[in-house]
């Protein structure tokens, strides 16, 4: 994914002295030994984040890593999305959409790690499915994903009334952490039927509507909302530009945290 030229709102001459790569001061011998610690944290610990080092850009370091965690209940497509984020890494130039096979991810592969290039300078994102580990609260991500079914009612519920507590609880070490909720399988939302809508007009359908979600992350003080299909591709493109550019402002002084919801949906 490159999108050119285009610039970090109040990122001015901090190009010219990005964050330290994580990697930066480690022999490449002992990369793989430095970064398990470094994702990994007792509780208690408040580690040291890349964002607060700096150093001048050095093209011959290893690319900023930012880790993306993605939360959500079972089966609400997480898997599905991070293949689909996969092969989106590097759009087709013709903006066509599947049908293609996605690859299948497996657990233990974890991390899935993608290089991007962003702003002019590369990024390597390395995303947490939650599924695996379980012990996902020991990890320190940079980002973190909330993702919900949008024809799943309650999988919105349990971002309010589960997702978002945890985050709250476990990863509250550092209040620049940018939260996106995410919601998948949009090809499967339906209209409301009358009957659902009720006499009243007041009720809802089993499908959640945009405002509903984006109602839900204003009131959960997330940063992003955002919306696509996995399955169809549809928003697929525009959400990882918004998971790119969101983790590449993660590596700066600033970090990726909004003033103002942002949204991802047309
Ligand atoms: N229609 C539709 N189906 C989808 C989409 N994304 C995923 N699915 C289907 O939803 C089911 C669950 O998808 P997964 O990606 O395995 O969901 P998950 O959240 O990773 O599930 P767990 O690993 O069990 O927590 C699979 O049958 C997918 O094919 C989508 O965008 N649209
Ligand atoms: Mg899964």
């Amino acid at each position: 994914m490159n999108v050119g030229s285009t610039r970090l709102a109040g990122e001015t001459n901090r190009r010219l002295t990005p964050a330290l790569p994580k990697h930066a001061l480690v022999p490449p011998a002992q990369l793989h030994q430095q970064k398990q610690p470094w994702h990994r944290r007792e509780h208690g610990d408040t580690p040291a984040r890349p964002h607060q080092l700096t150093a001048m850009y050095d093209p011959s370091q290893e690319p900023p890593e930012v880790t993306v965690l993605v939360l959500g209940d079972a089966d609400v497509g997480k898997s599905t999305f991070i293949s689909r984020l996969s092969l989106g890494i590097q759009p087709y130039s013709d903006d066509s959409l599947p049908p293609y096979a996605l690859p299948v991810l497996r657990d233990y592969d974890q991390p899935f790690t993608f290089n991007v290039s962003l702003y002019a300078r590369p990024y390597s994102l390395a995303f947490y499915d939650t599924a695996s580990p379980t012990s996902y609260t020991l990890l320190c991500p940079d980002f973190i994903i909330l993702c919900y079914d949008i024809s799943q009612r309650a999988t919105l519920r349990s971002i309010r009334d589960k997702w978002l507590p945890l985050v709250n609880k476990h990863f509250n070490y550092d209040e620049a952490l940018p939260v996106m909720v995410l919601g998948l399988k949009r090809d499967l939302r339906q209209e409301w039927t009358d009957a659902e809508k009720g006499a009243d007009g007041k009720g809802r359908g089993e499908s959640v509507m945009p405002q509903e979600g984006l109602g839900l992350a204003s009131e959960g003080l997330c940063d992003r909302y955002a919306e696509c299909s996995a399955l169809t591709g549809e928003l697929c493109k525009q959400v990882l530009e918004d998971v790119a550019r969101t983790a590449a402002k993660t590596t700066t002084e600033k970090g990726a945290k909004s003033d103002g919801m942002e949204c991802v949906v047309m």
